[in-house]
């Protein structure tokens, strides 16, 4: 209608492959139009692209759900239930596996967003009584896990500090009958540190902030978090958007029992506080029994042995005990989630995978914690480049499709200088820590200045005034990451380092992210379509503690900071998915597949084609009107632009199907 407004300048376009200009100031525009209409999701073909909006949006709930079910992916509004749908629908009707793979920074919204496809699955999937414990476990798996594996930081208020890789299992109804997780390197330092503004794992807040009398009492506890060392290094110990009480209540329901299990996390508490005070000789001596007695729940036996320790000593070994505790505990955890929730039918099960690991981050200090997750996030990007850009791309190619190639980074550089045997930062630093005699975490950092210097994307301090006119301390180095540049202090690489080698960190993090561990997947073209990008919009947090700042002035949480989501955009590589999906075929069919499927659609390949299948396939279209430009046929398979093609077709198919069962059943009953 001539001067009215239409949708696309009201709301914005809900796929980007849509847009008339492929420029990224038309994709911002375009994300924050919607962002500023709280449509928080935009495809760019079937992947997902959402903005974090910091705060509840009636769109997560059952009503929604219901409209979700089984719906064609492109007929509805964005949304992340259309996703988790897509996935489902395709896993039942072509019985194969499927991924869901979440990206995106510190803070983006990842674990938001894969409890929200855990609860479609939970809610909105058929199910037998029987088999809703399954589900209720899944669920309930959530809140213990984050208590234990999550922790306020800088950035995140609930910030994963573990990667989980979980399993939904289906049988052929579609019912969930099974899960399994798979976790890698939680983040055990912070047990016994945190930085400014953080806090330890949420559970430990929790017991003694939410605790009943009783429990408290037993373990010896003190219901004041202030009153424990491992909970006040940073200074953060309560803070006004975490609700500890009401949070314990949630875990204890979905824990139910184990109270041994509190004994251990409160012996991490007694042991912070343990002190020593040094005798004549230098040597540490216990001084304060009265958290020592706390310190046996689990009433091993114990032989008393006298090891002479300096104050230094005996405080790391503390440490490193708690650590190891902990440690232990949460692996113990995962172990019963998965023993509760594992399902031992050997029957045909298919699969949904979902990956939320922690997001790429950068504080004012970074530490190996922080070399290791965004060392993870570079393995995720790469398996994200391998999946889309480069596959998709080689695909065109291998079928003979006419393509003009689309150029994107590789950050595989960047895994390389982390991962390479041999010669690899990880490498260097494992060969430092098993180096008998004098190696240090100096010594380190000289290895990786004699070994990296040149490398593109390694910067030591003496090459970081040219080159970025940054400086760097002697103690630093800095990486050029796929998603922005870090600084990494070398203080305790070397320790930390120890304490994982016996499972060396390369092959953890090989293991859950590469394209051949997912090799039990089907990594068929459907995968393409339920990956997700999650975009922080602000600094998280830190907007938050602005606003009530006096002298930083308002800033409102959740804004639109467009110089922060461009970069998203940039190392995300939007802009080159777009271009890739815009250029290319959204649908893509082995020619024996999809003439399998829709020969009951033509009747020159109803009911017997004898021809090659290409052929057929050729006749079939042309049956339905497929006009030029919207198909491609290839060595093997044939390419269709776009979806609502291949939508029309099903949609005939399903018709047609109705109209010959009805004949079938007709011609029995007459014969
Ligand atoms: P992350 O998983 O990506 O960070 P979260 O999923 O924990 O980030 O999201 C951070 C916070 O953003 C949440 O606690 C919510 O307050 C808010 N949020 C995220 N998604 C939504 C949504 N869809 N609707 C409303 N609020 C949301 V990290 O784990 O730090 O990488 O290691
Ligand atoms: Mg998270």
């Amino acid at each position: 209608m001539e001067g009215a407004l239409t949708a696309r300048d009201r709301v914005g376009i809900q796929d980007f492959v849509l847009l008339d200009e492929t420029t990224e100031t038309a994709f911002l525009s375009n994300l924050n139009k919607r962002f500023s209409k709280d449509l928080i999701y935009t495809y760019i073909g079937t992947l997902l692209v959402s903005v974090n909006p910091y705060k509840e949006l009636d769109i997560y709930n059952r009503k929604q759900m219901d409209i979700y079910m089984g719906v064609n992916f492109f007929e509805l509004p964005p949304h992340i239930y259309a996703l988790a749908d897509n996935a489902y629908h395709t896993m039942l009707t072509e019985f194969n596996n499927h991924f869901i793979l979440i990206s995106g920074e510190s803070g983006a919204g990842k674990t938001e967003a894969s409890k929200k496809i855990l609860q479609y699955y939970a809610i909105s999937c058929p199910s037998t009584t029987l088999l809703n414990t399954v589900r209720d476990k899944m669920l309930k798996s959530n809140p213990v896990l984050e208590a234990f594996g999550n922790a306020k930081t800088l950035k995140n208020d609930n910030s994963s500090r573990f990667g989980k890789y979980m399993d939904i299992q289906f049988d052929s109804q579609g019912d969930a009958v099974g899960g399994h997780i798979l976790n890698y390197l939680l983040e055990k330092s912070r047990v016994v540190h945190q930085n400014h503004g953080e806090r330890n794992f949420h559970i430990f807040y929790q017991l003694v902030e939410g605790g009943e009398d009783d429990l408290l009492h037993q373990l010896g506890l003190e219901r004041d978090s202030l009153h424990y060392n491992y909970l006040t290094q940073g200074e953060c110990a309560i803070v006004f958007s975490i609700n500890d009480k009401n949070d314990w209540k949630t875990v204890k329901n979905a824990l139910q029992v184990i109270d041994h299990l509190f004994g251990i996390v409160a012996s991490v508490l007694h042991l912070g506080n343990v002190q020593f005070d040094s005798d004549s000789k230098g040597q540490a001596l216990l001084n304060n029994n009265a958290e020592t007695k706390y310190l046996n729940p689990t009433k091993i036996r114990c032989k008393r042995v006298k090891i002479p320790f300096t104050i230094d000593h005996a405080i790391y070994a503390r440490d490193a005990l708690a650590k190891a505790i902990y440690g232990l505990t949460f692996t113990w955890l995962v172990n019963r989630i998965n023993g509760s929730m594992e399902n031992k039918d050997s029957s045909r099960k298919t699969v949904i995978g979902l990956l939320d690991i922690y997001g790429f981050e950068v504080f004012y200090v970074n530490s190996f914690e922080q070399f290791c997750i965004n060392y993870c996030n570079e393995k995720l990007q790469q398996l994200f480049i391998q999946l889309t850009l480069k596959a998709e791309q080689e695909e065109y190619e291998a079928e003979n499709i006419e393509w003009e190639p689309v150029q994107f980074f590789n950050n595989k550089i960047i895994c390389d200088l982390v991962e390479e045997k041999h010669r690899g930062i990880i490498s260097i630093l494992d060969e430092e820590c098993l180096r008998p005699g004098d190696a240090t975490d100096l010594t380190f950092l000289e290895r990786l200045e004699e070994k990296m210097g040149n490398h593109p994307h390694f910067v030591t301090h003496k090459l970081a005034d040219k080159m970025t006119r940054k400086t760097l301390e002697r103690g630093d180095f800095r990486l050029l990451h796929y998603a922005g540049e870090v600084t990494y202090c070398v203080v305790g690489f070397l320790d930390k380092n120890n304490d994982l080698l016996y499972r060396n960190i390369k092959d953890v993090i090989n293991s859950s992210l590469t394209v051949s561990s997912l090799s039990h997947m089907d990594l068929t073209d459907e995968l393409l379509g339920i990956m997700t990008l999650m975009l922080c919009p602000c600094f998280g947090n830190m907007m938050e503690s602005f606003e009530f700042h006096p002298f930083l002035g308002h800033i409102i949480t959740g804004q639109f900071d467009e110089a922060l989501i461009r970069h998203q955009v940039k190392y995300l590589g939007l802009m080159e998915h777009l271009r890739v999906r815009r250029a290319g075929f959204a649908y893509r069919r082995k020619y024996e597949v999809f003439l399998k499927r829709y020969k009951p659609l033509c009747p020159a390949t109803w009911p017997h084609w004898r021809g090659m299948p290409a052929d057929g396939v050729e006749e079939l279209v042309q049956h339905l009107g497929y006009l030029p430009n919207e198909y491609k046929m290839g060595r093997t398979k044939i390419f269709i632009r776009h979806p609502r093609t291949l939508y029309a077709t099903e949609d005939a198919y399903e018709k047609c199907k109705h109209e010959l069962g009805e004949s079938t059943r007709l011609q029995a009953k007459y014969k």
